[in-house]
């Protein structure tokens, strides 16, 4: 590093914030998953990283939590073009399968099979290629980060928490629960990524904050999984509008998780407002300063966290404001990460 201003214009150096921090000296590194293919509304999160990372650019460094924020050192690694490649040679084919779906077609029908296999193994080498990627940050002592893509992407992440962390806690934020086992026909769907997380990463705890559109089987499976513990957005706004302060609340939240925790955050778990062209987007939601209380509360609670991704971000065609949303939550989740870092014993 030479000179570096950290009042002075975001520097388009490929790394988000345009930091000046190198892979080797960084102690939080980002792995941009530029993968969309088991959207089942609408593509485009494939372009969330390099639009979060151009929408950084503009974010000021300043944090008023965080004493010289600049200091974080946050890297990002190039975004990778081997699973660019993969996720549009794979989307037509998505595409397809979702179109024989939606005319009847039954998941296990014969002319599915060849087009699944297809995509589940496009998909199963995503989750391999970021698990042995977040593997080696996590051997050389830095912090993980997925930044999505879709929310099938940090499985590989989550993986390899599990193996380092074991009993780690996993704060999801979202619309949805991810709890579907397969979904369309796609073992390792975005709406999946909750369920085998639970089976393949093995967390302790997963606590689920803002969710609002589910099915019955996803309700059922959290009511029976006691490592499952939903704050659903429906019961969450009865009890702000009945007056109950909203700190009270998260510290229910924080309270049920463990010590080590993991943080999921789904873009749809905000209001839609603030990201209009998500995948999949719905109404009610966190706004962005609930969001950030309850992080706040999360460190001060005294736990750690261990690693997180940022998913379903995906930029209008002609405005980058889904992109600046994210970009400024990936940052206050970085600038959280160092500060629980002190919490360390
Ligand atoms: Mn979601």
């Amino acid at each position: 590093m030479t000179v570096f201003d950290p009042n002075g214009v975001g520097i388009r150096n490929g790394n988000f914030l345009g930091l000046p921090y190198t892979l080797e000296e960084a102690e939080i590194i980002i792995i941009p998953v530029p993968w969309d293919v088991t959207t089942s509304y609408r593509p485009g999160t494939a372009k969330g990283p390099q639009a979060v990372i151009d929408a950084s650019l503009q974010a000021d460094l300043f944090d008023y939590f965080l004493p010289n924020a600049w200091e974080n050192k946050i890297a990002t690694l190039p975004i990778p073009e081997e699973i660019s490649r993969l996720n549009h040679q794979l989307r037509p084919v998505a595409e397809e399968i979702i179109g024989m779906l939606e005319q009847g077609i039954p998941e296990d029908d014969l002319r599915l099979s060849p087009l699944l296999e297809k995509v589940n193994v496009g998909s199963a080498r995503v989750n391999s290629w970021v698990r042995e990627q977040a593997g080696n940050i996590l051997n050389n002592g830095k912090i993980p980060v997925v930044l999505g893509g879709d929310h099938s992407t940090p499985l590989g992440l989550m993986q390899a928490i599990g193996v380092r962390h074991p009993g780690f806690g996993i704060l999801h934020i979202d619309a949805h629960a991810d709890l579907r086992q397969a979904y369309e026909g796609f073992t390792w769907s975005h709406a999946s990524i909750m369920f085998n997380t639970l089976q393949d990463a093995q967390p302790g705890k997963l606590v689920q904050v803002g969710i609002r559109d589910v099915c019955e089987a996803e309700v059922q499976l959290a009511a029976e999984n006691t490592a499952v513990k939903q704050f659903d957005d429906f019961h969450l706004s009865m009890r702000k509008f009945a007056g109950e302060p909203f700190v009270d609340i998260c510290h229910e939240i924080v309270e049920s998780l463990p010590q080590k925790v993991y943080i999921s955050f789904d873009i749809d778990g905000l209001s839609p407002e603030l990201c209009p062209n998500t995948g999949t987007p719905v109404p009610g939601g966190l706004s962005f300063m609930e969001a950030i209380q309850m992080l706040h509360m999360l460190v001060h609670s005294g736990r750690q966290i261990v690693g997180f991704d940022l998913c379903e971000v995906a930029p209008g065609p002609d405005d980058e404001w889904d992109a600046n949303v994210g970009a400024r939550i990936l940052q206050k989740l970085c600038n959280f990460t160092r500060l629980s870092s002190f919490n360390q014993g």
